[in-house]
């Protein structure tokens, strides 16, 4: 088989790639290692930035998210028993959207399907060869068969745990890593939402999120110890300790229902520098990780799908190898802001274990501090909704 792109993943990164490159004219095939229905079983992100939602647009999957996505123009903070808003629309004139990464992945695929886009799901052992030549190759197993794929260029879209990254000799490849000691116990329950907004809430007792997907349906979380199995927190124990770290009156307005999805992610910060080695690139979390705080995992998958489609497009269709020299550099510095966003949100609004009394007081200063200051909550406004591309 021969394709101009081929995209190993079909995670957000790589269906959105695939899209966009599609709407252009730039043939490309996707070899994905699950199935489709495992993909949209994983649930993940739900805070969309302006930037994700323009480029959802311009590959023309938006129209169910701008109906279905509820538009949040703050969030909240909350500490000490009290909730303090940070209003985007006031400091910034700019909003959110939430829309889970789940129902982005299906107007994805079904986008794909229409365009006709070919996708290879539970393609098994997919290994990436000569990809510092002009005609590197895919090749991958299917039902028991050897297949290869000819192309131009491979966009390694394989998230953390993908074969891309691990196809870069180690000594090109350097990489940055924070490794938290807490998780994210999540829960996906079918109950209207605590409140209009996110609260984001540092307790003595660990972080806790309130989110949401629609009017009906809540995502809780709580910080958990790395130790922690899903198994040790039925929902009766994950509720209890979620008020526990709630003000009065959201405890007052929290449903509790019987849980329809639980998980737990361990939180760590993560970059791979460069982002592209001879004609392979790597997008979203097969080259960083960020902790879910800052609610940038998706964007950041978004924001390099940008950079990377317009170098493509600006090979093919004007003949400049420009923006695939620029790829990496200018991917990694947006990703770079992201991480520092993301690492600052967690320091903030966590209970890390081995802090001093120091450490603690300085936490609550930084909180006092941001609620207390137009420029700080400015500076997280502008972070949340999204940098500029
Ligand atoms: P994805 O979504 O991980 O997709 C990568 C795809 O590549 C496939 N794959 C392979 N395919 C072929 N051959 C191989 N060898 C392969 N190895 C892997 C995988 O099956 C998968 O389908 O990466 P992408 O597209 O870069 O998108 C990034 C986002 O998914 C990610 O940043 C966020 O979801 C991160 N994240 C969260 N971000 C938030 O902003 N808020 C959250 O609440 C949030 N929760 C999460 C998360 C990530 C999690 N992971 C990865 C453990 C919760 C979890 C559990
Ligand atoms: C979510 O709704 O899953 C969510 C929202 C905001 C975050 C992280 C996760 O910062």
């Amino acid at each position: 088989m021969r394709t101009q792109v081929a995209i190993i993943g079909a995670g957000p990164a790589g269906l959105l790639l695939g899209q966009l490159l599609l709407k252009h004219g730039i043939s490309n095939v996707i070899l994905e290692r699950q199935s489709a229905d495992y993909v949209l079983g994983r649930i993940r992100a739900g805070v969309v930035e302006k930037g994700t939602a323009d480029l959802l647009d311009e590959a023309g999957v938006g129209t169910r998210m701008h109906k279905e996505g509820l538009i949040h123009n703050g969030i909240e903070i909350a500490f000490s028993d009290a909730r303090h808003r940070i209003d985007f629309h006031n400091l910034i004139g700019k909003s959110v959207i939430i829309y889970g990464q789940t129902e982005i992945t299906r107007d994805l695929m079904a986008g794909r399907a229409a365009a006709g886009g070919e996708t290879v799901y539970q393609a098994e052992d997919v290994s990436l060869h000569e990809i510092d030549s002009d005609r590197p190759k895919v090749r991958y197993r299917k039902n028991g068969e050897e297949h290869e794929v000819e192309c131009d260029f491979i966009a390694g879209c394989d998230g953390f745990h993908g074969v891309s990254r691990r196809s870069i000799p180690e000594s090109v490849l350097q990489t940055y890593e924070r490794v938290y000691p807490f998780g994210w116990l999540g829960i996906l329950v079918d109950k209207p939402p605590v409140s209009e907004e996110l609260i984001y809430v540092g307790h003595e007792r660990g972080f806790a999120l309130c989110s949401m997907r629609t009017p009906t349906r809540s995502r809780l979380y709580i910080q958990c110890s790395l130790e922690d199995r899903v198994e040790d927190w039925p929902d009766e124990r994950f509720y209890e300790e979620l008020k526990q770290r709630l003000d009065a009156e959201a405890v007052a307005r929290l449903q509790e229902g019987p849980s329809i999805e639980k998980s737990i992610a361990p939180l760590r910060s993560f970059v791979a520098e460069p982002m592209r080695y001879g004609r392979l690139f790597l997008a979203g979390d097969a080259a960083h990780i960020v902790p879910p705080t800052g609610a940038k995992g998706l964007n950041l998958a978004a924001s390099d799908v940008h950079y990377l489609w317009q170098a493509l497009t600006d090979f093919y269709k004007r003949n400049s190898q420009a923006g695939i020299d620029a790829y990496s550099a200018r991917a990694l510095r947006r990703v770079w802001k992201a991480e520092r966003f993301s690492w600052w949100m967690t320091s903030m609004l966590h209970h890390f274990p081995d802090n001093s009394g120091f450490d603690r007081r300085l936490q609550r200063t930084e909180l006092e501090y941001l609620i207390s200051s137009r420029a700080a909550m400015t500076a997280l406004a502008e972070n949340y909704v999204g940098l500029p591309y």
